[in-house]
């Protein structure tokens, strides 16, 4: 399935021979980063890569096994790789994100990752996490059943990753150290992608377009990962329905719609049924933008599902409906669907105890600007932040200190709730509330404490959706709405039979999320808008889970290698 050179070959079987007393297996492989040239809507240009592939190399995995990718950076940048979704029981060590669990692989040096999973079981991703390098250093990771059993919806004829991705025609690198010094917005991108092509509506693109082949009378299951940067994105299959049956590495209850909308960091699986006249089809993708007035890209991205047989097609493929840009109705009634599968081979374990509530209010900021003409809105500079604090990445990572009790690298005042109480999403906020404070501040938590955490959007600056990941973890959305979190009437409508088990959840423009957990994966773990540019703006915070009393629940040591800063 994934190719091997001999010498992988003979370091796996050697490490076969090495962990033959465990039960589950390990799989290796390498990734080299590397800058490689590539041309796209008629330019080109160097990107980084994986073993110099766009996107990057699909891995396969069962659930349960380990997973040790030896990544070298030959590329002049530092990077670091996170495992997006996978919740590394107790060995934070490989997550990923820099400054946070680790400090970056410089160029020239190398990081042996150990990714392991547990019980996720379909598909995720990786992708880098330090700079904007995501753009193009991104790939999907398949979870296969457990041998002996099966998916819980019948045999697809084949399975298909989709990957969503965005491209600009200038360096990514550029994009990023202009807006960041500017105080502005990032430039908008060039195109969408699908598989890496943006498909043929676009100038020099038409033969490379992404094309999936079908027998009439047989089911495809796609596997989406949405590796887009800024924006959540519409997806729809001209004339096809879909059957959603998974999202973030869980299963879901089968529902049935003529579109998806997709988040960044998220995962849909979903089945498609080539049950329409023989001909070709446009699956296309488009951006979804709830605030009023933001700049993005509003292409169409395309790739052609192409019916096999003797037959003269249409002219051109038909095209889908996707909904509108700002359709915030269609976004949020779509991943309202999402429900765990919750039978009996997949159960659910909701938390019904909570021990500890969170409410983390996810807001748009500005700065001063020292010339009062940056390229913010009124010469400010943009900012972000959660319960008002603008995350700042410190010069070593979190979990370092944290482990060898090094001081002064962050401090563990992050409120429990926002600093003030003001009418989060009401129309006209005071210009005052706009300023955030900017630290390095983490919230500890025992190890098990039951965690339910309410996301609240404001209208700072201006309401917009922000998909919030979390790492280590995966989570139950139990509830979500528009306007301020009631705390009393709320609740009473939350769903603890069968909530999505997720690790990205769009929390809707104005609106609130309620997410729960058992902190019981002892580390230190990043919690980040996965909107690229909000996250860079600061909307980021980390949690530390202590270790438990019994010698299972404590993080294992680090791992040899560690980058050094
Ligand atoms: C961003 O856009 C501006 C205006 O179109 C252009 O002058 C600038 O070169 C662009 N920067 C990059 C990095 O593409
Ligand atoms: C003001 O500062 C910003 C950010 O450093 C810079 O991009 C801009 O060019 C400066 N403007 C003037 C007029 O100096
Ligand atoms: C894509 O969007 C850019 C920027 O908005 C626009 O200039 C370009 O014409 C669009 N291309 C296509 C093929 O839609
Ligand atoms: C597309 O393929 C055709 C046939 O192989 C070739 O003639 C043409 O130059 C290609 N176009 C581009 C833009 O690569
Ligand atoms: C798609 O689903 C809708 C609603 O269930 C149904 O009315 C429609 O006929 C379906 N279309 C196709 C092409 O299967
Ligand atoms: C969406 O935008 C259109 C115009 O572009 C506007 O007429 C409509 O009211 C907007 N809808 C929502 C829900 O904001
Ligand atoms: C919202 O979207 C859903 C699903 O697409 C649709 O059934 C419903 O009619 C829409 N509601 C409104 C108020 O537009
Ligand atoms: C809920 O948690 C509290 C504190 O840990 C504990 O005292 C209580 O017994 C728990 N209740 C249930 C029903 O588990
Ligand atoms: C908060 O603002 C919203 C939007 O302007 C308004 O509808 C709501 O009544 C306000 N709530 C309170 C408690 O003032
Ligand atoms: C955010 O923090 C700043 C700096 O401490 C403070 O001036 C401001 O009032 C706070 N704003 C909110 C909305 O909490
Ligand atoms: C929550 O809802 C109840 C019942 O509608 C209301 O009495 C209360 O004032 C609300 N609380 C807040 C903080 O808005
Ligand atoms: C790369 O990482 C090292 C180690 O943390 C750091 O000292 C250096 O400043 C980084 N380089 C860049 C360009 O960020
Ligand atoms: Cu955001």
């Amino acid at each position: 399935m994934w190719s091997v050179s001999n010498v992988l070959v003979l370091q796996f079987m050697l490490l076969c021979s090495l962990v033959a007393a465990e039960a589950s297996v390990i799989h290796r492989h390498k990734f080299t980063i590397e800058e490689t040239p590539y041309t796209k809507l008629c330019s080109s240009k160097k990107i980084l890569t994986v073993n110099g592939k766009f996107p990057g190399p699909v891995l396969y995995a069962t659930v349960g096994d380990t997973v040790i990718v030896d990544v070298y950076n030959k590329g002049s940048e530092n990077i670091t790789i996170h495992w997006h979704g996978v919740k590394m029981p107790r060995f934070p060590w490989a997550d990923g994100p820099e400054f946070v669990t680790q400090c970056p692989i410089q160029p020239g040096t190398k990081f042996s990752q150990k990714i392991v999973l547990s019980d996720e079981e379909g598909t995720l991703w990786w992708h880098a996490h330090s700079d904007w390098s995501r753009a193009t250093v991104h790939g999907a990771l398949l979870i296969y059943p457990k041998k002996g059993s099966r998916f819980p919806f019948p045999k697809p004829s084949a399975e298909v990753p989709i990957i969503l991705g965005e491209w600009w025609k200038s360096d990514i690198k550029d994009v990023l150290t202009e807006f960041t010094a500017s105080g502005g917005d990032p430039n908008i991108s060039d195109a969408y992608m699908i598989n890496g092509q943006p498909g043929d509506l676009f100038p020099c693109s038409k033969n490379d377009t992404f094309k999936l082949t079908v027998e009439y009378g047989k089911t495809y299951m796609l596997r989406m990962v949405n590796a887009v940067m800024n924006n959540i994105m519409f997806f729809s299959i001209a004339n096809h329905n879909i059957t959603v049956v998974g999202s973030d590495g869980s299963y879901m209850k089968p529902f049935t719609s003529d579109y998806i909308a997709i988040s960044p960091g998220q995962t849909i699986d979903f089945l498609v049924e080539a049950n329409q006249p023989r001909n070709h089809y446009y699956m296309a993708a488009r951006a979804y933008s709830s605030a009023p007035g933001a700049l993005f890209n509003r292409n169409t991205t395309t790739a052609v599902v192409e019916y096999r047989g003797n037959y003269t097609p249409s002219s051109s493929p038909i095209m889908p409906n996707l909904p509108v840009f700002n359709d915030t109705n269609s976004s949020v009634t779509f991943t309202a669907k999402l429900r765990s599968l919750a039978d009996k081979k997949h159960p659910i374990n909701v938390p019904l105890n909570v021990t500890t509530n969170l409410l983390y209010t996810i807001s748009l900021n500005t700065l001063p600007c020292t010339n009062n003409s940056c390229a913010g809105p009124r010469g400010s500079r943009f900012s972000a932040s959660i319960n008002n604090l603008t995350f700042s990445l410190p010069r070593i990572d979190i979990l370092q200190a944290y482990y060898k009790n090094i001081n002064q690298v962050f401090t563990r005042e992050f409120p429990d709730f926002p600093p003030l109480n003001f009418n989060f999403t009401a129309s006209n906020l005071s210009v005052v509330l706009r300023l955030p404070d900017r630290r390095t501040e983490v919230k500890v938590l025992e190890y098990g404490t039951v965690v339910e955490l309410v996301f609240q959007g404001t209208n700072l600056l201006s309401g917009i959706d922000h998909p919030m990941h979390l790492h280590g973890y995966s989570f139950y959305v139990v509830g979500w709405g528009f306007g301020n979190f009631n705390k009393t009437t709320d609740p009473q409508n939350y769903n603890l039979v069968d909530p999505p088990l997720v690790n990205t959840i769009s929390v809707p423009r104005n609106g609130w999320t309620a997410i729960r957990f058992k902190a019981d994966n002892p580390g230190v773990w990043f919690m980040h808008c996965h909107f690229e540019r909000h996250a860079t703006w600061g909307m980021e915070m980390a949690f530390i889970v202590k270790n438990g009393k019994r010698s299972n629940q404590k993080v294992l040591p680090p791992p040899p290698d560690m980058p050094k800063c």
